[in-house]
């Protein structure tokens, strides 16, 4: 029989959560059954996005903007909504804290001290799902600290290490999902005829070089000389080639699998740049760390930043530890390549 006939021993999501956690613990069925509803999410999101383009009213615009200022979506609306639901009916997830929210909503019944938190972008790279691009939800999950008596979640204002989790799911040809418990990084495939997301790949380690730089050129004469002088290095020398969907998890994704970097410097208009760290680059740091890469905003590793706001940008320069190390002695001009 040929070994790709050969169905793989359906490990799915949360019997997966349970074995990194070599645990029953209360603890360890919490976070498998939020991981759970993640999926959950996921798979109701996937469905959308393949019926999208058969429904009225389902693409295109709803005429507002969201608190980025950014015009917003119908399948923004619907992804923010989804997690919103799955979650209310967990018992586990007391405050979601979305880039479509300006403030977090809170499932009050759910709220002693210490439950957990969704951070997460529904459905980040929105432009591209008129297109059938693909188009991806990136998520956290951190622990309440304490009191939330204002409603302003300050106590979300802290480093990445509070993250408990981790990660993102890209609707692409396949929906795949992919995760972080501070124990390496595993992806999932989401499998129709089962509606299961199962195990494809675990302990992920992104080589320590790769050949893609991702950035948005367009923005070049924004950017500070030493990202321009970055740039026209790897213009310069062989082995290197762009690749950019506009679309920050399958750009992300590819670097995961095949190395490389992916880069949104600081601009003169945007000296943060333009992504947001609690739910994007703070995320997506943790994953790549755990896969061996790096994850720094040019100045600082991006798992040490602190934020003075809940949407709070940062620079990014995410992928490979050689390619990132690249870009930095550009930023640092130390001058040895
Ligand atoms: P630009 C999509 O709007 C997004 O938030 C990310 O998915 C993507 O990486 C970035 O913005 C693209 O921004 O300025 O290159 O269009």
């Amino acid at each position: 029989i040929p070994e790709y006939s050969l169905d793989r021993d359906c490990t799915t999501l949360s019997r997966h959560v349970l074995q990194q956690l070599q645990s029953f613990s209360p603890d360890a069925q919490d976070l498998s059954s939020i991981m759970n509803r993640i999926a959950l999410a996921g798979k109701l999101i996937a469905r959308r996005l393949s019926r999208a383009g058969l429904m009225t009213g389902a693409l295109g615009l709803t005429g507002d903007t969201n608190v980025q200022g950014e015009s917003v979506k119908k399948m923004d609306l619907y992804a923010n909504d989804v997690f919103i639901s799955v979650f209310k009916q967990s018992g586990l997830v007391c405050r979601l804290a979305s880039e479509e929210m300006e403030k977090p909503y809170y499932i009050p019944e759910n709220c002693p001290i210490g439950r957990y938190t969704l951070l997460y972008d529904p459905i980040d790279g929105s432009s591209n799902v008129d297109i059938n691009l693909n188009v991806g939800s990136i998520f956290a999950i951190r622990q309440q600290q304490g009191e939330d008596s204002d409603g302003e979640a300050q106590d979300l204002l802290t480093d990445g290490s509070k993250q408990i989790a981790a990660g993102y799911i890209l609707y692409g040809p396949a929906t795949v999902l992919v995760y972080t418990i501070g124990k390496g990084v595993h992806s999932f495939f989401l499998d129709p005829s089962l509606g299961e997301f199962i195990l494809a790949q675990e302990n992920i380690q992104m080589p320590d070089h790769g050949s893609v730089y991702s950035a948005n050129e367009g923005n070049f004469w924004q950017w500070e000389e030493q990202i321009r002088d970055y740039i026209r290095y790897v213009h310069r020398h062989e082995g290197y080639t762009g690749r950019y969907s506009g679309a920050l998890v399958g750009d992300i994704h590819r670097i995961l699998m095949q190395g490389g970097v992916f880069l949104y410097p600081g601009s003169v208009d945007n000296p943060d740049g333009k992504l947001r760290l609690l739910y994007e680059t703070a995320p997506l740091a943790m994953i790549m760390e755990q896969a061996g890469g790096k994850a720094s905003t040019g100045e600082q590793r991006i798992m040490d930043y602190i934020p003075s706001k809940l949407h709070q940008r940062t620079p990014a320069i995410l992928g490979s530890r050689k390619d990132v190390d690249l870009v930095l002695s550009f930023i640092n001009d130390k001058g040895e390549r």
